[in-house]
């Protein structure tokens, strides 16, 4: 830019400076200035202050001459008191502004505001324009920052490449044509810059790639490169990107490192990045922390690059700290997000900083600590909390041993009461009670195989009835009690306690009386029962349909089944059909053939190798091999005769017992309550899920509503004048009622028409009392929305503010009411948009839904 001296030395000052015989001082100081000695002529031009203060062309010199020898703090202070003098000059703010902005001065935007108002010097106050701009994008305000352009107008080669329509040039069409093939100039390229780093900034590739022919990739500077490398990058182009963004480092842009180490750790071409390698280990840059970081990333040396960035955000690198949490987020790296912890927390986002509290809590073993603190991360980091939260869950459930009961309840039971199901937390709560329970074992079969008589010999006593019929009716529950007595839950009627002996004749009695019997309790002080508890059952296939209810109840009931065959019809059918059945309900069943005493050894083996043959076929497996045995011999044998027991095959029976059962208690029994709970998991998630697609519908119906009224808005907004004229006529009845409300006022003077304060009250509120539920009623139709409860108000505050304005009260009634009804309608739109603003529905499903997947998913890999 000239010198500040030369363009105002033509006409401004020089007459005092001649008169005090000044001028050789000035012509010497000029010429210091033309050789590059600016110390002297800032001397010089010190020297004619002092004689002349304040003369503007001392202070052009000596602001001149600060300029040059760098002495931004007095330049600033010239320029000022020059400004004061000639503040119609946009060049003297111009410079102002720059001098300030180069020292930090909070006072640069305000300078270089009245710069861009400044009537002369379009040149300057373009100039100042983009230096408003640039300053609020640096300070991330790119909306701002393109208001700052607007000023400029729209580059016409913009216009071109964008395909937007050309607006009317002034000289009519042909003007127009002729123009759009001019070359796009300097400040075309300057602002298309700007533009393309505004969008950029705001995430709108789509706009700053319309930008992008303007700035010639031939003539672009650093800035210039960076902007076409960004915009290269966010359109996947590596290869240009990697180019663009090199050439801009090279050029020193700001910004130019962080984008190509980012390009560079986020590339998986081998090609491209040793090019890049060979580039910056040229430039001596290979050792440096961010872009050894870029290497050893692109290269999957995940480790080495957070201990590259690490190092680099000790020495406080610039870059490192940015580059660690993209490492982090992207990579999902906990280490990456500590390191960035542990040095520079307050890079952590908010959200961030929540999950990795959630982390080390769950490093720690506070598990459900960890669980609340890592349902609070929304956003982006949300579905990394979620997988630190699934680990968290999956470690309930071990492969092996027993599971976190107490925490896999309580997130259980939780679920259960946000979803309001009492029904699965009364579920939940029987698991906790069952886990201190004894192990059930249910003996089941078809009627006959001997069920009951197989629970007296364990009992070693005859107490449950048995019979070649189908004897017995309900559920028989065998458990320990420091005294034998057995209880009979009769339905509508007390229970009957009697000894063991005596229940065979008061079972016969109370069915011969007809009243239902619904279970029967046998206690017995032995020993084992205090650790597993027996379950004798009616038939499978007896005729009676309550026996079988019974019968699968039990499956409800036990930890593990024992199933009976009849050795002389083992495997039938209907055997074979329920049994697979049960096999899908994951009980452990094991399989036993009774009545061995009816067949000769051989006939024994052959019938062995019968069920082995038909549980292979059907699929269905035994908890251990199947064992034969007698249990009216074991009976038998309980009761004093050892010859009978020695046949029985009881021994082994008492073993398998002993080892897989009563010694495994404690893993079938895990076994059973992950089952159980595996199925309250599945149908919570079923119903979390439902609720929160419920919520997600609910949202987007919000949203679609909110984007409605925004777009109404905006259309009311622009078409607002056509609008006000088509309302102008629907008001008239309105209006007409308002001339008659104002009729009384037509003698009164004009003298009194002004003065009245009453009078003007009156006329307001009548006014608007007219106005506004017609308006309303209109603009909503125009807008094609109901109109929102706050448009009345919002209407009526505007035609307020509007009527107070108007002239004298008969005019606002006479005259079109244009203006008055365009800012009604600003106002309707603003209620509006105010109403799009309400905050969307919560969604407290997805969450709930997102848990009960994890523990769904957790049990079902280990069940
Ligand atoms: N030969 C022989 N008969 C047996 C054996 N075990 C049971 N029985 C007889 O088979 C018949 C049925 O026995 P239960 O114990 O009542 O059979 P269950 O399976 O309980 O039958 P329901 O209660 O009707 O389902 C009875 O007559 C028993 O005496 C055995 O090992 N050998
Ligand atoms: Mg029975």
């Amino acid at each position: 830019m000239a010198r500040l001296v030369e363009s105002l030395s033509n006409f401004f000052g020089r007459v005092e400076i001649l008169a005090r015989g000044l001028e050789n001082e000035r012509r010497a100081a000029e010429l210091a200035l033309q050789r590059d000695r600016p110390l002297e002529a800032r001397d010089l031009a010190r020297t004619i202050l002092a004689s002349v203060p304040g003369s503007p062309l001392g202070l052009a010199l000596w602001a001149d001459a600060a300029e040059d020898a760098g002495l931004d703090h007095e330049a600033a202070e010239a320029l000022a008191e020059l400004a004061t003098l000639v503040p119609w000059r946009a060049d003297v703010w111009l410079r102002l502004g720059q001098a300030r902005a180069r020292m930090g001065d909070m006072r640069a935007a305000e300078a270089l505001e009245r710069a861009a108002d400044a009537p002369e010097e379009r040149e300057a106050a373009r100039l100042a324009l983009l230096d408003l701009c640039d300053r609020d994008l640096w300070a991330g305000d790119p909306a701002r920052a393109g208001r700052w352009l607007d000023r400029i107008g729209t580059p016409l080669a913009v216009i071109m490449a964008s395909g937007t329509e050309l607006p009317a040039a002034p000289g009519g069409a042909g003007g127009a044509a002729r123009l759009v093939r001019a070359e796009p100039s300097s400040v075309d390229r300057e602002v298309a810059l700007r533009r393309a780093e505004c969008a950029l900034a705001l995430g709108d590739v789509a706009a700053a790639a319309r930008y992008a022919p303007v700035l010639d990739p031939e003539r672009i500077d650093g800035r210039g490169a960076l902007v076409l490398a960004r915009l290269a990058f966010a359109e996947g182009q590596w290869s240009s990107a990697l180019d663009l963004g090199l050439r801009a480092c090279i050029l020193d842009a700001p910004g130019s490192a962080e984008l190509l180490t980012a390009l560079i750790a986020s590339c998986r071409d081998v090609v491209l990045v040793d090019r890049a390698r060979r580039v910056v280990t040229a430039a001596g840059l290979l050792e440096e922390p961010a872009w050894a970081a870029a290497f050893a990333f692109a290269e999957g040396r995940r480790a080495d690059a957070r201990a590259a960035l690490s190092r680099g955000l000790s020495a406080g690198h610039a870059g490192a700290a940015a580059a660690l949490l993209r490492l982090a987020t992207e990579t999902r790296d906990l280490d990456a997000l500590h390191a960035l912890a542990a040095r520079d927390p307050g890079r952590l986002p908010e959200d961030l900083r929540t999950l990795r509290e959630g982390a080390v809590l769950a490093a720690e073993g506070r598990h459900r600590a960890a669980l609340a603190k890592l349902e609070r991360v929304s956003g982006e980091a949300a579905a990394w909390a979620a997988e630190i939260a699934s680990g968290v869950i999956t470690s309930w459930v071990p492969g092996e041993g027993i599971a976190a009961w107490p925490d896999l309840l309580d997130e259980l039971g939780r679920s259960a009461r946000a979803l309001e199901r009492l029904d699965l937390v009364t579920s939940v709560e029987a698991i906790a009670v069952e886990r201190e329970r004894p192990l059930r074992v249910a003996v089941v079969g078809e009627f006959n195989a001997g069920k009951s008589t197989f629970l007296n010999a364990l009992l070693g006593e005859d107490v449950a009835p048995t019979g070649v019929l189908p004897t017995t009716a309900t559920l028989h529950w065998v458990a320990w009690a420091p005294d034998p007595f057995a209880r009979i839950v009769v339905r509508g009627a007390p229970d009957r306690v009697v000894p063991h002996a005596g229940l065979k004749s008061a079972l016969k009695s109370l069915a011969a009386d007809g009243a239902r019997v619904e279970r029967v309790f046998i206690y017995a002080p032995i020993e084992r029962l205090k650790r597993v508890e027996i379950l004798d059952t009616p038939g499978f296939n007896a005729p009676d349909p309550d026996h079988i209810a019974a019968a699968r109840q039990a499956f409800d009931e036990a930890h593990v089944a024992v199933w009976l065959l009849d050795a002389s019809g083992p495997m039938k059918e209907s055997e074979r059909r329920v049994l697979s059945e049960i096999e899908g309900l994951g009980v452990p069943v094991q399989i036993l053939v009774n009545k061995a005493d009816r067949l000769s050894p051989a006939e024994l083996a052959h019938v062995l190798v019968h069920v082995q043959k038909s549980l292979e076929e059907t699929g269905i497996g035994s908890y251990a091999p199947p064992l034969a045995f007698s249990a009216r011999l074991s009976l038998k044998g309980k009761l004093g005769d050892a010859a009978a027991l020695e046949a029985s095959g009881w021994a082994g029976v008492e073993a398998l017992f002993a080892e897989r059962i009563v010694d495994r208690s404690a893993q079938l029994r895990e076994r059973a309550l992950r089952r159980r709970a595996l199925r309250i998991a599945r149908e919570l998630a079923t119903v979390a899920a439902a609720r929160a697609a419920e919520d997600r519908t609910k949202i987007e119906e919000t949203r679609a509503t909110h984007e409605a009224l925004r777009a109404a808005a905006a259309k009311l907004r622009h078409d607002r004048r056509t609008i006000a004229a088509s309302i102008e006529n629907a008001l008239e009845p309105a209006r007409r009622a308002l001339v008659a409300d104002l009729r009384p006022l037509g003698d009164l003077t004009d003298e009194r028409k002004r003065t009245d304060p009453g009078l003007e009250a009156y006329v307001e509120e009548r006014f608007v009392a007219r106005l506004t539920d017609p308006l309303v009623q209109e603009i909503a139709r125009h807008a094609g929305v109901a109109a929102p409860p706050a448009a009345g108000a919002s209407v009526r505050a505007a035609l307020m503010g509007a009527v107070a304005a108007l002239p004298a009260p008969a005019e606002r009634v006479d005259r079109p009411l244009g203006r008055v009804l365009e800012a009604a309608i600003v106002a309707f739109a603003a209620a509006l948009v105010a109403a799009a603003e309400v905050g969307l529905p919560a969604a407290p499903f997805a969450l709930l839904s997102q848990r009960a997947a994890m523990i769904e998913s957790a049990l079902a890999a280990k069940a």
